[in-house]
């Protein structure tokens, strides 16, 4: 039985679940998952019942004596990436990392306009609705900095914001999904940076799983 079990929502709307899935399929490491239905009392009792927030995702750990829990998607892509060093789940450089953790942390804790406005719903096609409520012009033109940025400035070794595919790329995924589906202008690095991750494998084993799910 594997050590790991992550608790994640409905695929085609958990975004916050999609980044430590991501994260922990890049590991490498054996994983259970349980799949709450988004939004339904039974999905809310079972997620209350399992962690202390009731909110998914959330991470269980059995490789020591006792479970540990960890939840809330950036704590638990931290989890995994000091479990498991040789994944590079951050940067090796140390500015990189830097840059890594705050667009990271900006996208956890910002972005609100965006996601209010820009619903993630997997395989749908809206392009333009939403994009004129407010903030969300410049949510986006903030996001299409940061891939141009980090692309330009770290990301001469592989297709990903820092090279090769870190908790950064992660964060992002959900926002990925969201600009494929709404279709906002971004600029041609960006564009092409959005290409990468829709092909990345652990995005296409996401979506995979979630034409599995309903
Ligand atoms: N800050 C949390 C947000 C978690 C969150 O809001 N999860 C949503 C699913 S994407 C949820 O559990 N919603 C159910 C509810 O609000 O009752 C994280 O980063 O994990």
């Amino acid at each position: 039985m594997p050590h790991f079990t992550i608790v994640i929502g409905t695929r085609h709307w958990s975004s916050w679940s999609m980044r430590p899935w991501l994260a922990l399929r890049h590991t490498g490491a054996p994983f259970d998952e349980v799949v709450l239905p988004h939004r339904t009392p039974a999905g809310k009792a079972e997620a209350v019942a399992l962690g202390p927030t009731g909110l998914v995702p959330l991470l269980i750990d059995r490789r020591g004596d006792e479970p540990v829990k960890v939840w809330d998607s950036l704590a638990i892509c931290e989890y995994l990436a000091e479990s498991y060093p040789e994944a590079g789940l951050w940067p090796a450089d140390r500015v990189a990392r830097a840059t890594a953790r705050s667009i990271s942390a900006e996208m956890h804790s910002g972005f609100r306009p965006l996601r209010i406005a820009l619903g993630m719903d997997l395989f749908e096609h809206l392009p333009g609705v939403g994009l004129d409520e407010p903030g969300v012009g410049a949510d986006i033109a903030r996001i299409d900095t940061i891939f141009r940025d980090c692309r330009t400035a770290y990301g001469l070794d592989g297709p990903y914001l820092f090279g090769h595919f870190t908790i950064a790329d992660a964060m992002y995924a959900p926002v990925i999904s969201r600009i494929r589906t709404y279709e906002p202008k971004m600029s041609d690095i960006a564009g092409e940076y959005v290409a990468t991750m829709l092909a990345d494998p652990g995005f296409r084993a996401w979506e995979d799983a979630a034409r599995r799910e309903l």
